[in-house]
């Protein structure tokens, strides 16, 4: 039998510093299952259920939701991905998450989006997504062929409520104190891979580059 190293990957950086961008074309390129916490408790917001509606107050205010609900809800879904190689979006956010993770699963690499803020702020305003694929487009940086239209499925896009200038001020403010002790955590186990810049395409040449290097051959292009 042909045995396959799994490659397992966290991509971290603050709000709007294109995660969900990169992940995209990370997963174009390379075939990794792309995991994103945001995307995990919209879907449950969508679905209306009671734990939606607390999930949903503490997006609005931006404030991240409990470690012991988004980790379960990530844990419980890595579980069914026992056979795979993955990209975690946006998981883990506090360094109690990071050690939940790391209780269950091995991860490879973290790739660090360091993005200045200001250049963030810019982008969030401008920023439309389509709820059910996670697809984002932004007015300026990568518009729908069809303005306000997924170029997949054509159905509308809309706009994160927590999106609003004074929510994202909070998400930063979060991103700070609780995110950020992240990094340090990962950088004391020798798995960080930091990548700088302001414009996404500028920064993903170099991070296709650090994972073609990483990624068993057999994994790449598999979807
Ligand atoms: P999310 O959903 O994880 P955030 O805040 O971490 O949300 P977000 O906003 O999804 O991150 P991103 O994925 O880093 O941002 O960025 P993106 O969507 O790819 O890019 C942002 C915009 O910029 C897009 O419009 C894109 O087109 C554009 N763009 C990209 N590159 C460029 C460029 O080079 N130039 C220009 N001009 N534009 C560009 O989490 C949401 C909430 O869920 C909860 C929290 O409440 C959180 O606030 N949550 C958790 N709570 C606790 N623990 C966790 N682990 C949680 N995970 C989520
Ligand atoms: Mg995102």
């Amino acid at each position: 039998m042909l045995l396959r190293k799994l490659f397992r990957a966290v991509i971290m950086g603050p709000p709007g510093s294109g995660k969900g961008t990169v992940s995209s074309r990370i997963t174009g390129s390379f075939g990794l299952q792309h995991l994103s916490s945001g995307d995990m408790l919209r879907a449950n917001i969508e679905a209306k259920s009671e734990l939606g509606l607390l999930l949903k107050s503490c997006i609005d205010q931006g404030q991240l939701v409990p470690d012991d609900v988004i980790s379960r809800l990530m844990l419980a879904s890595l579980r069914e991905m026992e056979q795979s190689s993955w990209l975690l979006d946006g998981f883990p956010r506090t360094v109690s998450q990071a050690e939940s993770l790391d209780s269950a699963f091995t991860v490879d690499t973290v790739i660090n989006l360091d993005v200045p803020f200001q250049t963030i702020k810019e982008r969030l305003t401008s920023r439309w997504v389509h709820l059910s694929s996670g697809r984002v487009y932004n007015t300026d940086f990568n518009p729908p062929r069809v303005p306000g239209f997924d170029d997949v499925t054509g159905e509308p896009l809309t706009q994160r409520d927590d999106d609003k200038p004074e929510t994202v001020t909070r998400r930063l403010k979060a991103y700070e104190n609780q995110t950020q002790p992240v990094l340090e955590y990962y950088r004391s186990k020798g798995i960080l891979a930091t990548f700088t810049g302001t414009e996404t395409n500028k920064i993903w040449p170099h991070v296709h580059a650090f994972l073609a290097r990483r990624i068993p051959q057999q994994d790449q292009g598999r979807v």
